[in-house]
């Protein structure tokens, strides 16, 4: 008898096809739940007869449900992870970024399923912890809605938790970066962004001087703990941060790609981003209490992998 699968949402996606993908090689069967907005069919191994790709809606709920029969745990990554697009469309992505959460909590419920991954933002810090290593008490402060929905789904997973006996994983990523990670808006990932550029020779716009810094966190490196959390025995309460402590300007991120290209496009500076946070970097003392870390990829062999150099 096969094991129950696993359902992914936004499977199809950057984090999410990289955890399906880990899942699969384990010998895993997986469910993925994805409308293919950001995501792609080229991001799963669609050949693979223990992969199933479900295209829908996480807004839905019937379509949550039907999703969810049969399966023995979630890894609910789907949403619009667009901060802007939640600025300039805030009932929109609320569905996809709240509603989504609570059918998959609804769902879970009233089919007994218990464990659920649950993929939140260092937005919900707003720009509290602003310049210090941030850590799980600090007050919360969303700026966006963006961040309101990810804080409000941590709020209604602990109260499935309490009520219903759910077994949420909730992690706030900081900035994940990896292969599969799309360019295409201004708004996604800088790394993202900014490897494509310098492959394509097309000039690179900093928004600010380039002295911000983020907590940047290689994909595999990720996997490895979303393994952890899915399908380990116990489940850690509250929320945990995801990155590595460690602080990386612009500048520095684009002396590394330079080094790697022989040389930049073009860079210039534009104005900073409304509401941009200039220092962003995670106290990881829980990640590191709770889950085994693999040794911190480092972001030039992360760069590497990214542009196929490894
Ligand atoms: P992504 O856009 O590549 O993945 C999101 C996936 O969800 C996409 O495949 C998209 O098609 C799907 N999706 C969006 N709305 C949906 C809907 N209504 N119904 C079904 N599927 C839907 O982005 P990602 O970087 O892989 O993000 C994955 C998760 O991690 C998101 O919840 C995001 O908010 C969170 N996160 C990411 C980062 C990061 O640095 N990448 C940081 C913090 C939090
Ligand atoms: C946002 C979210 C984070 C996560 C991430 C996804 C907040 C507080 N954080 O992080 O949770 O969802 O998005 O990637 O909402 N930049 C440039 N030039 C560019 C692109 C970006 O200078 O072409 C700058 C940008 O102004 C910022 C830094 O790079 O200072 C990082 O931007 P980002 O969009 O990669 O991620 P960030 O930290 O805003």
């Amino acid at each position: 008898m096969s094991e129950a699968p696993i359902l992914v949402t936004g499977g199809a996606g950057f984090i999410g096809s990289h955890l399906v993908d880990a899942l699969l090689a384990q010998g895993r069967s997986v469910r993925v739940l994805d409308n293919l907005s950001m995501g792609k069919r080229a991001n799963l191994a669609l050949d693979n007869p223990s992969l199933q790709l479900v295209e829908g809606d996480v807004a839905d709920a019937a379509l949550v449900a039907e999703a969810l029969a049969g399966c023995q745990a979630v890894a609910h990554l789907a949403a619009v992870a667009s901060v802007q697009a939640s600025v300039d469309d805030p009932v929109g992505t609320h569905q996809s970024n709240f509603i989504g959460t609570l059918n998959v909590c609804e769902a879970m419920r009233q089919q007994g399923v218990r464990r659920v991954l649950f993929a939140s933002s260092a937005a919900v810090y707003g720009n509290n912890g602003e310049g210090q290593a941030i850590d799980e008490n600090t007050p919360k402060a969303p700026l966006t809605p963006y961040a309101a929905d990810k804080l409000a789904s941590e709020h209604y997973l602990d109260f499935y938790r309490r009520q219903h006996g759910l077994e949420p994983a909730i992690f706030r990523f900081f900035n994940v970066f990896g292969p599969r990670q799309d360019p295409s808006s201004p708004y996604s990932g800088v790394i993202s962004i900014f490897t494509q550029r310098a492959q394509q020779g097309l000039p690179i716009s900093v928004f600010g001087d380039g002295q911000q810094t983020r907590d940047f966190f290689y994909i595999a490196d990720l996997v490895e703990v979303l393994l952890q959390a899915l399908l380990a025995p116990g489940v850690v309460e509250g929320a945990v941060n995801v990155g590595w402590n460690q602080a990386v300007s612009l500048n520095q991120l684009l002396a590394e790609i330079g080094n790697l290209f022989g040389g930049l496009p073009p860079v210039s500076h534009q104005t900073p981003r409304p509401g941009d946070i200039r220092h962003s970097r995670a106290d990881n003392q829980r990640l590191q209490a709770c889950y085994r870390l693999p040794a911190p990829t480092p972001l030039r062999d992360g760069l590497r992998q990214l542009l196929g150099l490894a």
